[in-house]
């Protein structure tokens, strides 16, 4: 797990005017990060709460999600990196903000030094738990730009730090590996399934293997079987079949090897071979 702490994340927003806090579509309670939300309004930046992989879901279901956030006083916008639904809404979003920034502060007095310092720019910080989509989010506002989106030179390879991209002349994004806190692993650990990093930092995936694996079936009964043709509903059964059919056997003893298992389910999750999606709380068909 990637931990970073509160006071880096802070410094980074405080270098930001715009933050996306990038969430899943499919798991929106437990991939947003109230605290972050927070710490960024009383900041005074804007916060657009970006619900992503709405491919994933119902058009219905994303929608009352959105409501949901709305009803919060915060703004949500859906999207898909996938099918790019959004996209040019999210960008749309973000240069008008851009635009009245650089005005507002032209008039400023001081605005002959902030122009210096900043070349008029503004920079929105790409934030969220890992896996939520935030770089393809961010490549998929740069597909729809064209040319000159290419990532800052010196800024490192991939998100293993933060990088930075021009998305238009007066607007940078700055992508982060997925890093906030997760803070309540200890006691709720459906969320720290959802919200655990790539399988292979993990020490043991099969205990959150096993959350997801029960969540998925409370969610949607036919998400085990669709993804690996197992019928059984005993997490700890299921990962053992998975194993099985793949031959994944330890030499020692030949049992069944659940932690390479464990690992592909979450993965599964991940990229949505494992399908399932959580409701808004009031939804009614
Ligand atoms: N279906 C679907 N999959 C998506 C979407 N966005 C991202 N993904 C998938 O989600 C996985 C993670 O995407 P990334 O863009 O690497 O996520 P990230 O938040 O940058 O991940 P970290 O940097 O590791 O925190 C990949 O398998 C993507 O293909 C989307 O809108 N729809
Ligand atoms: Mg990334």
């Amino acid at each position: 797990m990637r931990i970073v702490r509160w006071e880096q994340i802070a410094k980074m927003v405080d270098g930001a005017d715009i933050v996306l806090e990038v969430i899943d579509a499919r798991e929106p309670e437990y991939t947003r990060s109230r605290r972050l939300e927070g710490h960024v309004l009383k900041r005074g930046k804007v916060l657009m709460v970006v619900l992503n992989k709405c491919d994933l879901v119902p058009q219905g279901i994303a929608y009352g999600w959105v409501e949901r956030f709305s009803a919060e006083g915060l703004t949500c916008i859906c999207t898909s990196s996938k099918s790019m639904e959004g996209i040019d809404r999210l960008r749309g979003l973000m240069l008008r903000y851009a635009r009245s920034r650089s005005r507002a502060r032209r008039m400023h007095a001081r605005s002959a030094l902030w122009m210096a310092v900043t070349g008029g720019k503004s920079v929105a910080l790409v934030v969220g738990y890992p896996k939520t989509g935030k770089s393809s989010l961010i490549n998929a506002l740069r597909r729809r730009h064209g040319a000159g989106t290419s990532p800052v030179p010196g800024s490192p390879g991939y998100t293993r730090g933060v990088q930075a991209f021009r998305i238009a002349d007066n607007l940078y994004m700055y992508d982060t590996p997925g890093m906030l806190p997760v803070e309540i692993e200890h006691v709720d650990p459906v969320a720290y399934a959802v919200r655990c990093a790539a399988p292979e930092e993990l020490s043991d995936p099969v205990e959150p293997a096993c959350r997801l694996l029960e969540r998925a079936l409370i969610y949607n009964p036919d998400a085990v079987k669709d993804a690996y043709g197992v019928s059984t509903t005993n997490p700890y059964e299921i990962l053992e079949e998975i194993a099985r059919r793949r031959g994944w056997f330890y030499r020692s003893d030949g049992e069944p090897l659940l932690e390479e298992a464990a690992r592909t389910v979450i993965r599964d999750y991940h990229n949505a071979r494992l399908r399932f999606y959580i409701p808004p709380p009031d939804h009614h068909h």
